[in-house]
């Protein structure tokens, strides 16, 4: 391709920058720095990325990382769809089939909600939206319920907003962990999330725009699934009907994870409801695969705010 690229003065300065000369360091993390570095000489060859251009680029990662939104570039390029549908084929190559899709965690989870056994009321007492009434039960894959498996959800308000970083919602808004009980079931009152929007004028939509694509995602709602001895999953469950259904800025939805949602108005049920207003109801089953030694596990190290 280039003829710079592959002069010896290049491929020295290659070289020396990921340290490959020295015997000190981190050898993976030289070889990693070489290919990268590498990848980006090619890339300002291939396009002639000139010096404005490259430090435009520079800036832009400043303003990424300075707006906490790295998190959300992340997905929004499909990166974090990537790391699935790696740990997928691991799976399908040691012959872990079936069970609840995987989908990503994305970068708005919280540690530490509040915890409950059996069943929790999410939202702090919502004044606006719909009222959801979820339910379901843990199993693995032979169909054996999983009592005392940990359910931790979260979901964003009806403007699309997440407590702790939006915060005009009370700290744990919408965000709980349910123990199931003997029969591995969970259930939880809350209310239809909607939508998520990247931030109109921040660094991830700024690039979203010169790619001519949206930051949109459909209603959705989060869980990480964790029970002793068996494979932590981390999916959500996308809300029917959304117009962002199959057009999802984060790459999200995948097949078995658009459960039906049911809509009752029947003034005596939403009435024993103790409600006023017709509500809605999905029922969604997990079911997770026991741990193994020969593939990686699923508990991601990665670093969550917790709400002090
Ligand atoms: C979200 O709510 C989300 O779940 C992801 C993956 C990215 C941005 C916002
Ligand atoms: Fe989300």
């Amino acid at each position: 391709m280039s003829d710079l690229l592959e002069t010896r003065e290049v491929q020295s300065l290659l070289t020396r920058v990921s340290g490959l000369g020295n015997d000190k360091g981190d050898a993976r993390v030289k070889r990693i720095v070489h290919r990268v570095v590498s990848d980006l000489f090619k890339t300002i060859e291939e396009f002639d990325v000139q010096p404005d251009e490259f430090w435009s680029a520079m800036s832009y990662l400043t303003e990424l990382g300075q707006g906490h939104e790295v998190g959300l570039l992340v997905p929004g390029l499909g990166l974090e769809t990537f790391l699935d549908l790696r740990t997928d084929e691991a799976e399908r190559k040691a012959g872990i089939e079936g069970g609840t899709p995987r989908t990503i965690g994305g970068p708005l989870y919280v540690a530490g909600a509040p915890f409950s056994k059996g069943e929790a009321r999410l939202d702090e007492g919502s004044v606006e939206g719909e009222v959801l009434f979820m339910d379901g039960q843990v199993r693995d894959i032979n169909g054996k319920p999983v009592g005392a498996a940990i359910v931790d959800v979260w979901h964003a308000n009806t403007h699309g907003g997440y407590s702790f970083f939006d915060p005009s919602q009370p700290k744990y808004n919408l965000r709980r962990r349910i123990e199931t009980d003997a029969d591995g079931r969970y259930r939880f009152r809350t209310v239809l999330p909607a939508g998520y929007a990247c931030p109109p004028e921040g660094p991830t939509q700024k690039l979203l725009d010169q790619l001519g694509r949206h930051g949109r995602r459909p209603a959705h709602i989060h869980f990480f699934v964790t029970a002793p001895g068996y494979r932590k999953l981390t999916t959500q469950i996308n809300i029917d009907g959304d117009e962002y259904l199959h057009d999802d800025f984060a790459f999200t939805t995948r097949d078995g994870l658009i459960p039906e949602v049911r809509r009752s108005a029947d003034p005596a049920e939403v009435r024993a409801r103790g409600l006023n207003a017709p509500f809605a109801e999905i029922t969604f089953d997990f079911v997770l695969h026991r741990e193994r030694a020969d593939v990686p596990n699923t508990v991601v190290a990665r670093p969550h705010a917790e709400a002090a």
